[in-house]
C-alpha cells in the first residue's frame, strides 16, 4: 500500500510530500523529509540567491530527490523559474496561480511539475499543459486557500484527470493518508504536521501555538480582498477581520498583512504576526523529528488500512 503512482513517479519510498511553506521550508527541513523517505520541498520565496543557496545546501545534505515550491504571486518568479532549471531540481510544485508560462521550459529540463490546484477546472487545465501530477488542496489547509474541502474536491478531480492526484489540506496523521487513498489520491502533501518537526526552523512560539491549537482556532482572513489565507487566531486576525468587516480600503487591510508571516516565523511574534496553519493543527500534540513523523504516519496508515 505504500507504493503508488507517486512513489514511482518521484522515486521516493513513501507517498508523503512536505508542503513548501514560505519563509519556513528550507534545506534542512526538506533534506530531513527526503532522507526519511518522503519528498522534501524547499520554498522558492525569497531572494534568488538565497533560494539557490538553499537548493545547494539540500544537495549537500541528501542524495535523495527533493523539490522546490514556486509561489506564483512572488516578485522574482521568472528568476526562480530559471533557477530550478539551472540547478536541475527534480520536482517543482507551484501555488497561488497558474504556472502555464513556465511549464515547457521545466519539462524540457526533465523537471517533474506538480501544480497545487483548488478546483476541477484548474486541475484539467494543468493536465492539458503537461503537469506530471496534481496536488489538490482543500480549504482546510493553512495559508492561501481555495473554497472547496478536501473531501469533496479530491474525488471530483480524480474523476476528471488521468494524471496522479495528491491530496492536501486537513491531513495530519496516517488515518488522513488512508482516507486520501480511499478517495482515489495516490499520495498526500502535509504542511502543518511538519511545522513542529525538530528540523523545522519556525520559532518555538509558533510551534507551541500549533501544539496548543484546538480544532476551532483557525480563521480565514483576506476573503474581502480575494486573498483568503488560513491562520491561527490572534491579535492580528482580530484586527484584520475588524477592518474587513468595516469595509476598510484594500490597501489598509493588506498593509496589516505585510511582513506578518516573517514576524511570526522568525521573530516568534505570534500575537502580531501571521501564524499560518491548517485546521488539522488541533490534532498535532508533540514535536518530533521528520524521521519519527514519517515512521509514525506509515505505521498509522497501515493500521488504518488493516482496520477497514
Ligand atoms: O499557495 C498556497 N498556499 C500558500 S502561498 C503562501 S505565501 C503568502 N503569503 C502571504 C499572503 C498570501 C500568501 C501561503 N500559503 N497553496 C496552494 C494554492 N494554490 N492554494 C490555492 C492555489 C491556487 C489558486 C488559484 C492555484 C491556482 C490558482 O489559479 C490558477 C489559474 O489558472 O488561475
Amino acid at each position: 500500500m505504500k507504493y503508488t503512482r507517486i512513489t514511482d513517479l518521484l522515486n521516493i519510498e513513501y507517498p508523503i510530500i512536505q508542503g513548501g511553506m514560505a519563509w519556513i521550508s528550507d534545506a534542512k527541513l526538506a533534506a530531513a523529509v527526503s532522507e526519511a523517505g518522503g519528498l522534501g520541498i524547499i520554498s522558492g520565496v525569497g531572494s534568488t540567491e538565497d533560494v539557490r543557496s538553499e537548493i545547494q545546501k539540500a544537495k549537500s545534505l541528501t542524495n535523495k530527490p527533493f523539490g522546490v515550491n514556486i509561489m506564483l504571486m512572488g516578485k522574482n518568479v521568472d528568476e526562480i523559474a530559471k533557477l530550478v532549471c539551472e540547478e536541475k531540481v527534480a520536482v517543482v510544485t507551484t501555488g497561488a496561480g497558474s504556472p502555464s508560462r513556465y511549464m515547457n521550459e521545466w519539462k524540457k529540463n526533465n523537471i517533474k511539475v506538480i501544480p497545487v490546484v483548488p478546483s476541477v477546472a484548474i486541475a484539467k487545465r494543468m493536465e492539458k499543459f503537461g503537469a506530471d501530477a496534481i496536488i489538490v488542496e482543500g480549504m482546510e489547509a493553512g495559508g492561501h486557500i481555495g473554497q472547496l474541502t478536501t473531501m469533496s474536491l479530491v474525488p471530483q478531480v480524480v474523476d476528471a484527470v488521468e494524471i496522479p492526484v495528491i491530496a492536501a489540506g486537513g491531513i495530519g496523521d496516517g488515518r488522513g493518508i488512508a482516507a486520501s487513498l480511499m478517495l482515489g489520491a495516490c499520495g498526500v502533501q502535509m504542511g502543518t504536521r511538519f511545522l513542529v518537526a525538530d528540523e523545522c526552523k519556525v520559532h518555538e512560539n509558533y510551534k507551541n501555538k500549533v501544539i496548543n491549537a484546538r480544532d476551532i482556532d483557525t480563521e480565514i482572513t483576506g476573503v474581502s480582498t480575494s486573498h483568503p489565507v488560513r491562520v491561527l487566531r490572534n491579535k492580528l486576525t482580530r484586527e484584520y477581520l475588524r477592518l474587513e468587516k468595516s469595509n476598510a480600503d484594500t490597501s489598509e487591510i493588506e498593509a496589516l498583512g505585510k511582513g506578518a508571516l516573517k514576524k511570526a516565523v522568525i521573530d516568534g511574534d505570534v500575537d502580531n504576526g501571521s501564524v499560518m496553519a491548517g485546521q488539522i493543527a488541533g490534532l498535532i500534540k508533540e514535536k518530533q523529528s521528520c524521521k519519527e513523523i514519517i515512521t509514525e504516519l506509515i505505521n498509522e496508515l497501515e493500521e488504518a488500512i488493516r482496520r477497514v
